[in-house]
Order: structure tokens, then C-alpha cells, then sequence
């Protein structure tokens, strides 16, 4: 399979430098070319659990509110409520449609200058933006800025970005940033990024500036063994994190994708979605996210290029979205929607594979 490259598939910020480092895997995020493995997964697993890896994560583009009305613009757009957030401070949020099920899980960014990001996941969430602000006739300019996150993941990453950039990012707490440059390139520095093991996510603000930026992190970063990655399929199993768009069914709700205690139906302020969420707030989330132990011992990951269903004798009882070879845990495991009246651990199901059923068992997320 070959995929011709064309003006339609954005090329990010730090694209010829990850080309330079070797990437051999790339999916298309946003409209962007994202990075998936250099060629050695064991390797950049290893990396992500033990040093420091850094990943093109540009495709995850910002989506921007400005203006005088960013507040209430942000809240309408979002499940969870934005009373209390402050500036300098992320939240993960879920953006859903009037039905309730979820478009999009983004982070989102309160900067100063009446700005909202929201670092969004593989959907349009602009297009989106756009029309429910001038429907709703907020005073805001809904746009794409020129940002492009770099992410510096692993236990490594705070003593790398701490010599970067200052010791102050080491007491940011989870989500919150700080507006700051490094040799004069605007960057926004985030305690982020879609991995268990801790690090950063420095928001280039110029994509003219993206090797310079990649050339100076990986260069500092050698002494603590960073080498380039890509999120991690594996690590964010074991973790339980949340891959919008491959994980959910298109109809799936917050609650049904791990974000229950992220959304809040209760509050005055209006929001898309917020009457159909009262509803499934009260009655029960039909779905729920769980984690799969499949007992199989053959190594290998099934490719699933598709969900795949999860069947309690002759009743399908859920989708799989996922499965890996847990290096940690040295056991398959996946992750997968199920129907809550079967959600118990230590409930017995079986999973379709390639070559047939296999039986699993369901558990709690995370894994670690
Ligand atoms: N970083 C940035 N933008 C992003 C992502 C990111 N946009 C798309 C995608 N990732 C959004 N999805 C997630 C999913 C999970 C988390 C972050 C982004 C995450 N979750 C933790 C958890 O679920 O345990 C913490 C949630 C919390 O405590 O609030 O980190 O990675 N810029």
C-alpha cells in the first residue's frame, strides 16, 4: 500500500527532521502526517519507560477561541465546566455533539489574551467551532494558529526540560503551561502529553522554527538517552488512555469512554449536548470502557484494523479496540467497550481474533 503524498496531507513542523531520524510508520492526524515508529517499537517502548523519547505530535492541532466572549464560547463547546479554570491551567475535556456522543477529547489550553486551545484529536473540530460560534453570535475569532506540539515524554523528561528551559517547569502541575521561548522560539511548555510515564508538550508557535526546535531538544537531550518515538500503543493500553476515534463507537457518549468524571450536566451555564447528557447521567451509561486480559500466548499484537466484536456465547456484548503484548505485565492484553449489565471483573468473555474466539477476561483500567 502506498500513500502519495499531496498538498491535502499537511506535512508538520518537524517533518524533515523526523524523517532524518528514520521514521518508518506514519498515520494521518488531522490532515497532517504523524509519526507512528522509527522501526524498533521494543526499543521505543523501552525509551518511553526508562529514559526520554520525544514525538512529532503536531497533528495535534489547536483549535483558538479569541475574544471577548472565549469563555462562553469554550464552555458551549465543552461537557465539562470551565468556571474555575484559571490561566496557565489544561483541562481534558469532552466536546459532544446535541445527542451527547463525543466528537472530540481534546486538552484544553486557558491562555492569556481571552484564549482558549483546544489541542484537539482526529476530527474537524474547527469546522465545528466555527458554526457554533457564529450561530450562537459570540464575539470571538475561531481559528487555527500556527502551533505545533512537540511532545518529551518519559521519567527522563522533567530533567530535560528543566535544563531547557528553567527549573521553574518542574513545579507545573498536571495540565498547567507556562508562555515562555527558548533562544527567542515562542513555546508554550505544558506538563502533558498522551503517556503515563510524565514529560511535557512544548507548544511551538512558529512552524518555520520546528528542526531548529527538534535539533536543540535532541541535542540536549542525549545525555539522557532520548532518541525519537511516537505515542505509544502499547504503553497507552497498560494505561488506560483514551484513543478518540478508535476506541469509542461514533455513537458513544463521555461516559462510556472513561471521561464520566470529566463531564458535568449539573451546571447552569449552556452547553451542545448538555440536555442529552443529563439524561444518560441519570439513567446509566449503557457502555463502559474496561481493559481485556486475553489468554492467548502467542506474542504478537493482533492487527486490528477495525473493532472487532467481544461475545458472551452467542450475544455480542461489545466491541475491542485494541490489542498489545503488554511488555510489563508479559500478558496480552486489550482494551474494549462492553455493555454494563456485563462489566464486572472477572467477568468472562470471549474476543474475535483472526484466526477465531479467544477467551478473555475483563478488568478495571489501567493496567499499571
Ligand atoms: N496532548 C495534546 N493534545 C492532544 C493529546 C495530547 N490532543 C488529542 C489527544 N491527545 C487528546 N486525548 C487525550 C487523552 C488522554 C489524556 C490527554 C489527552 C490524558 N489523560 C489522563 C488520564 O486519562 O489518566 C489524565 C486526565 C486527567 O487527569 O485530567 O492525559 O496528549 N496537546
Amino acid at each position: 500500500m502506498e500513500l502519495i503524498p499531496s498538498s491535502r496531507i499537511r506535512r508538520s513542523p518537524y517533518f524533515d527532521s523526523t524523517i532524518a531520524a528514520g521514521c518508518t510508520a506514519w498515520t494521518v492526524y488531522n490532515k497532517m502526517l504523524m509519526p507512528l515508529s522509527y522501526g524498533d517499537l521494543k526499543a521505543e517502548y523501552d525509551r518511553l519507560i526508562n529514559a526520554v523519547a520525544m514525538w512529532d505530535v503536531a497533528g495535534e492541532r489547536q483549535v483558538q477561541i479569541q475574544g471577548a466572549d472565549a469563555f462562553a464560547c469554550a464552555q458551549y463547546l465543552s461537557s465539562r465546566d470551565l468556571s474555575k479554570m484559571v490561566e496557565g491551567q489544561g483541562y481534558y475535556v469532552a466536546m459532544c455533539d446535541h445527542d451527547g456522543r463525543i466528537l472530540n477529547d481534546p486538552v484544553l489550553l486557558k491562555l492569556s489574551g481571552n484564549r482558549y486551545w483546544f489541542s484537539i484529536a482526529d476530527n474537524d473540530m474547527l469546522l465545528w467551532a466555527k458554526a457554533a460560534a457564529a450561530e450562537k453570535g459570540f464575539d470571538v475569532a475561531v481559528s487555527e494558529p500556527d502551533v505545533s506540539p512537540l511532545a518529551i515524554q518519559g521519567p527522563k523528561a522533567e530533567d530535560l526540560v528543566a535544563e531547557l528551559f528553567g527549573d521553574h517547569v518542574r513545579s507545573l502541575r498536571y495540565f498547567w503551561f507556562t508562555e515562555t521561548s527558548l533562544d527567542d522560539i515562542p513555546i508554550v511548555v505544558c506538563r502533558s502529553g498522551w503517556s503515563k510515564q510524565g514529560g511535557f508538550e512544548l507548544f511551538l508557535q512558529d512552524g518555520t522554527r520546528g528542526v531548529e526546535l527538534w535539533n536543540r531538544v535532541a541535542a540536549a537531550g542525549e545525555k539522557y538517552g532520548i532518541g525519537p518515538g511516537a505515542p505509544n500503543h502499547v504503553e497507552r493500553i497498560e494505561s488506560g488512555l483514551l484513543s478518540y476515534g478508535g476506541d469509542n463507537t461514533p455513537d458513544s457518549n463521555p461516559y462510556e469512554t472513561l471521561m464520566g468524571r470529566y463531564v458535568t450536566p449539573h451546571i447552569e451555564a449552556d452547553f451542545i449536548g448538555k440536555t442529552a447528557l443529563a439524561k444518560v447521567a441519570a439513567a446509566g451509561p449503557e457502555r463502559q470502557m474496561v481493559g481485556l486480559f486475553i489468554h492467548d500466548e502467542t506474542a504478537d499484537a493482533w492487527p486490528l484494523p477495525q473493532r472487532t466484536p467481544i461475545w458472551q456465547g452467542d450475544r455480542q456484548v461489545g466491541t475491542l479496540s485494541a490489542v498489545v503484548w503488554s511488555h510489563r505485565l508479559e500478558k496480552k492484553i486489550g482494551m474494549g467497550q462492553v455493555l454494563s449489565t456485563v462489566i464486572g471483573t472477572g467477568e468472562a468473555v470471549e474476543v474475535e481474533g483472526p484466526d477465531g474466539r479467544s477467551s478473555a477476561t475483563i478488568t478495571t483500567l489501567p493496567f499499571i
